[in-house]
């Protein structure tokens, strides 16, 4: 590889995907071979972590952290973004591991990194969407996202999803000291603090499908949870209070 071509780390947070990981993986680096990924799995009861070892055994390209127990999706994708910063990648993209993002669209989110510090596979711009979602979560999501544009101001019409591609040279000038998210709300909390360090931020539109296999990890509990942690965070940043 010459010594221009961009390092890119993908992260894959999982619990309870046995029957997602493996293909997904392989259709990754099949689509883009130059990538590494690392898969943060929460001790998933199905054996989903054992599956994640054996890839990594069988590519050196794939990579595992293996957690106590279910931590939540926040935690998961900030250990991946922080092994990007230990280990040296140029750019850091985290997605599902559930086929909701599809690898086709890797190369744009990669690409726009070029010109942006964080790049967005995005349902609700032109050209996105979302198929096969239950209407109950795509109203949801509207709402959310209509919520967060309200509080926080953000610069980006998909705030809840988590296919982004983030410059891991930008990401080492953002401070995520004391964030407020465990879980989902972890997506908007980290691109206020990006867009408070200055980020240049872009969306590429993906379709958005429901999950192949499995069940979703949401519950009225975590949504419960994530819109009370999006109220704390866009009331800081109203008063000007999260650390920049
Ligand atoms: N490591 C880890 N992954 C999680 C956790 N919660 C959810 N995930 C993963 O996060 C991704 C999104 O979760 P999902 O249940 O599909 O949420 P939905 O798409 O909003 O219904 C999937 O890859 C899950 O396996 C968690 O606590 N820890
Ligand atoms: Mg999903």
């Amino acid at each position: 590889m010459s010594p221009t071509t961009p390092r890119v780390l993908v992260c894959i947070a999982t619990y309870k995907e046995r029957e997602n990981l493996e293909p997904l993986v392989r259709e990754i680096l099949s689509v883009a071979p130059q990538v590494d990924i690392l898969v943060t799995d929460d001790n998933s009861p199905d054996g989903t972590g054992q599956i994640a070892d054996r890839l990594a055994q069988e590519d050196p390209r794939v990579h595992v952290n293996h957690r106590a127990g279910k931590l939540g999706l926040g935690t998961a994708i900030l250990a991946g973004l922080r092994y990007a910063m230990e280990h040296g990648y140029d750019r850091v993209v985290s997605m599902d591991a559930d086929y909701s993002h599809h690898p086709r669209y890797l190369p744009a989110v990669i690409a726009g990194l070029d010109k942006h510090d964080v790049m967005i596979g995005s349902r609700y711009i032109p050209g996105g969407g979302v198929a096969n979602w239950p209407l109950s979560r795509q109203m949801m999501s509207a709402a959310i996202n209509a919520y967060v544009r309200l509080l926080m101001r953000l610069p980006a019409r998909d705030t809840s999803g988590g296919f982004r591609g983030y410059s891991v040279a930008f990401l080492r000038r953002v401070n995520f000291k004391n964030l407020i998210s465990r879980g989902y709300s972890f997506q908007q909390e980290v691109l206020l603090r990006c867009r408070l360090a200055g980020a240049r931020i872009g969306e590429t539109p993906i379709l958005f499908e429901d999950r192949r296999f499995g069940t979703t990890k949401v519950n009225p509990w975590e949504m419960i949870r994530s819109i009370w942690a999006i109220t704390r965070i866009g009331v800081a940043s109203l008063f000007g209070n999260v650390p920049r």
